[in-house]
């Protein structure tokens, strides 16, 4: 029997495939990528000559930057997300956390399906953004119902990918040739359509009642939405974007500018405003009216150290407390405000490792061994501590994986556009997303405490220190 390509490389022959599609797509993605690219390559050359702080952060990370990509998908159906399960399992990809994005006016939850372990995300972390449509949500019931009739009769997923599908289920995996069928039969469903599935009248129905609504379900398929890349300097990108061509919304969202970057910083530029068409009185794809639509913009990405719960904790208290001295600014005067508000939050790596606000992962210095055992404190982080100090371990921030729903809300209201505040009751609806996906959604603090506990094991374990 043929040998099973691994599930890393059909995710990274995949985003490269996406990648490319939407370069084709959405021209400005490729100029961002450029950009991105230079302000990358400069960062690293600054921070070589001067502080190391990045090129601290090892060779692997250095090396997935380049490939680094996150994206959005809207799905309308229990059963579609069901299915996009199966397919991201095929690239490495599990649900991680619950967004409810009903609080900030978005009639959605989501997920984000990324690889988690290590070494997947030592090769490549690409991540997706799945939200669900949350039907229920629509007050109008005949609204609703079309809706729901509407997303019942469409397949957004090929008859090919669905036998390759059950192929893996099968036989655990994919030879080489079903691996590139399956690459391109994938992005099909990620595929951009001009031509809408609906009459003017029914989307611009939909429209009024919420743009998301229209752009779930008014089209063949959940077109990718934004194909982010990582930058090392958010700001400094921020800042080009205009020589470029591209202009970036006016806020950064996520935590302030600092010497230890936290969590995830974003910004994008606006939606195009595309040309769709309606079809024809005889339903016909050709001779319908015209129309535009606006779905599809960029996005860049800075990403910090994850945090622990209780560090979350005091980062979603500031974010919330900062709003009073932040709201009506933009821009540089925002993040001053920002920076200002989050002055207490510790900036140094010591610190947050010691007050346990962000996660590290171990590693033991290059020929360094343990000369003493005996007069090494007994206590687990005492001992790690003075390990530590002995420059015996080093320690260095685990990267954020995740979104922050705050954030998100962001970046889909710049480009949903407002049209006037909507409200959603704050229900409770995990174990209906989870029901929905057939599987439960892993928790992200439990998966970066694990990281940072094996590494911490294999250090004591390297050093012949018994990890009690
Ligand atoms: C997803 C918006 C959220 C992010 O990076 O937080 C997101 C969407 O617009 O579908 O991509
Ligand atoms: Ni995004």
């Amino acid at each position: 029997m043929a040998r099973h390509v691994s599930f890393d490389d059909i995710r990274t022959r995949f985003s490269s495939a996406m990648s490319d599609m939407y370069r084709t797509e959405v021209p400005q993605y490729g100029t961002l990528l450029k950009l991105v690219a230079d302000i990358n390559a400069q960062t690293l050359y600054q921070d070589a000559r001067g502080d190391a702080a990045l090129a601290d952060r090892g060779g692997s990370e250095m090396a997935r930057i380049e490939i680094e990509r996150h994206g959005a998908i809207r799905l309308g159906t229990p059963a579609e997300l069901h299915t996009m399960r199966r397919v991201f399992a095929v690239m490495g990809m599990s649900p991680v956390g619950y967004y409810d994005l009903a609080p900030a006016g978005m009639p959605v939850h989501a997920t984000a399906f990324r690889p988690v372990d290590d070494e997947a995300l030592a090769r490549n972390p690409f991540r997706v953004f799945t939200s669900l449509l949350r039907l229920e949500l629509i007050e109008d019931e005949a609204l609703r119902e079309r809706a729901a009739n509407i997303l019942e009769r469409r397949q957004i997923f090929t008859d090919r990918l669905m036998t390759l599908l059950d192929r893996v289920d099968s036989e655990g995996g994919l030879n080489d040739e079903d691996a590139t069928a399956f690459v391109i039969e994938a992005l099909e469903t990620f595929r951009w359509h001009s031509h809408a599935t609906v009459d003017a009248e029914t989307y611009h129905a939909f429209h009024q009642a919420h743009r998301l609504i229209a752009d779930v379900v008014c089209f063949r398929g959940p077109h990718i939405n934004h194909l982010t890349p990582r930058t090392l300097d958010i700001d400094a990108t921020q800042q080009a974007m205009p020589d470029w061509g591209i202009t970036p919304k006016a806020t950064i969202e996520g935590p302030p500018r600092r010497r230890c970057p936290i969590l995830l910083r974003q910004t994008s530029f606006k939606a195009l405003e595309e040309p769709i068409l309606f079809p024809s009185e005889n339903g016909g794809e050709r001779g319908g009216e015209r129309g535009t639509h606006t779905a599809r913009f960029g996005e860049i990405e800075q990403r910090g150290a994850a945090l622990t719960r209780r560090g979350r904790k005091r980062y979603d208290e500031l974010l919330a407390a900062s709003r009073e001295v932040t709201h009506g600014l933009e821009g540089e005067a925002q993040q001053r405000a920002l920076r200002e508000a989050f002055h207490d939050f510790p900036d140094d790596e010591t610190t947050l490792r010691r007050e346990g606000l962000a996660w590290f992962e171990y590693q033991v210095t290059d020929g360094a061994s343990v000369t003493n055992a005996e007069a090494l404190p007994r206590e687990r982080d005492a001992r790690l501590e003075a390990l530590i100090e002995q420059g015996v371990v080093r320690a260095r921030p685990i990267t954020y994986e995740d979104f922050l729903p705050v954030s998100a809300a962001g970046i889909f209201r710049s480009n949903l556009g407002d049209n006037g505040p909507q409200h959603y009751a704050a229900t409770d609806s995990r174990a209906d997303f989870e029901a929905a996906l057939g599987a439960t959604v892993e928790d992200e603090f439990a998966l970066y405490e694990q990281r940072s506990e094996r590494s911490l094991s294999a250090c004591l374990a390297q050093l012949g220190l018994a990890s009690d």
